[in-house]
């Protein structure tokens, strides 16, 4: 029995009130163990998954106007995701740096402040910032109005910079082209297992911050069979936007998307 609530481990209480979490076989109180995957105080499972289905396909049919949007001009999309701090912007200004030959832009997407556009616009880069206020995800109805402000060129490499969280983004289609999620060497190996939709949702994984592997323990073979537990097909760069081995794999990535949207397009 439950010593925290007093439930039978399996979502009933003694009394006969119905509880939204499970127990697991390591004992953990499990809040995602019911058919929503979520728990909120006072709604039922069913009543959690309709408020979740209106949302999302609200979001979808928006999601599915922009990326008909990028189709007709050409664009590739990025949507970069990761927990504050993993190096997004950073690695965004040196991208940016590396790419003065080609059409670019970029959302920025934070709660409060404009200092990522800041620094992006340093660059010359076009960018726009997008915020959330207490929301914690980009939603592809910000983004399609950050899309009429930026106005983009024909051809653009757009990148889209998630507000910084490992869990909400990854539920929100952007109509994004790809969903790439940095991974820094100091955020520990077991991230892509402990928050595996955002792993599962995308295409790529760059690790981030690879500088500082000589100063840490951090086992980078260790994160990526992690994330590949929960996305087999991910592809994996290993980058540092401060030192060595600096991002030219992550540009080669980026090269070979272009390639490869160019031959479709012929
Ligand atoms: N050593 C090292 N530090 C880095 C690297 N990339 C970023 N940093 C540092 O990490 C910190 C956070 O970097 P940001 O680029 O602002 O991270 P972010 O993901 O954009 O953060 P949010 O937008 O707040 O989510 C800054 O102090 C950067 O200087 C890197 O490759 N190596
Ligand atoms: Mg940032």
């Amino acid at each position: 029995m439950c010593t925290v609530c007093g439930c039978d481990g399996k979502g009933q209480t003694i009394d006969g009130h119905s509880h939204h979490h499970d127990h697991g076989d390591d004992g953990a109180l499990n809040y995602g163990a019911g058919e929503a995957g979520v728990h909120v105080p006072g709604q039922s499972q069913t009543r959690l998954i309709e408020i979740e289905h209106d949302i999302l396909s609200k979001n979808d049919a928006l999601a599915a106007e922009n990326r008909s949007r990028f189709l007709q001009q050409g664009i590739i999309a990025i949507n970069m995701m990761s927990s504050p701090g993993s190096g997004k912007t950073t690695l965004l200004v040196e991208t940016l740096k590396s790419l003065k030959d080609r059409p670019v832009g970029v959302i920025e997407g934070d709660q409060q402040t404009s200092n990522d556009a800041d620094r992006i616009r340093e660059t010359g880069a076009p960018a726009i910032q997008v915020n959330t206020g207490k929301g914690c995800h980009l939603d592809a109805e910000m983004v399609g109005h950050a899309m009429d402000h930026l106005a983009p060129e024909q051809g653009t490499l757009l990148f889209i910079e998630n507000v910084g969280n490992l869990v909400c983004p990854a539920a929100f289609d952007l109509g994004e082209t790809r969903r790439v999620v940095l991974a820094s060497v100091t955020e520990g190996e077991d991230k892509p297992l402990k928050y595996p939709e955002m792993f599962a949702a995308a295409d790529a994984m760059v690790v981030t911050k690879a500088d500082l592997l000589p100063h840490i323990h951090f086992d980078v073979e260790l994160l990526i069979e992690n994330a590949r537990k929960v996305q087999p097909r991910l592809d994996v760069l290993t980058t540092s936007a401060t030192g060595a081995p600096g991002i030219t794999p992550w540009l080669s990535w980026l090269n070979g998307l272009t390639l490869q949207f160019q031959e479709a397009a012929e």
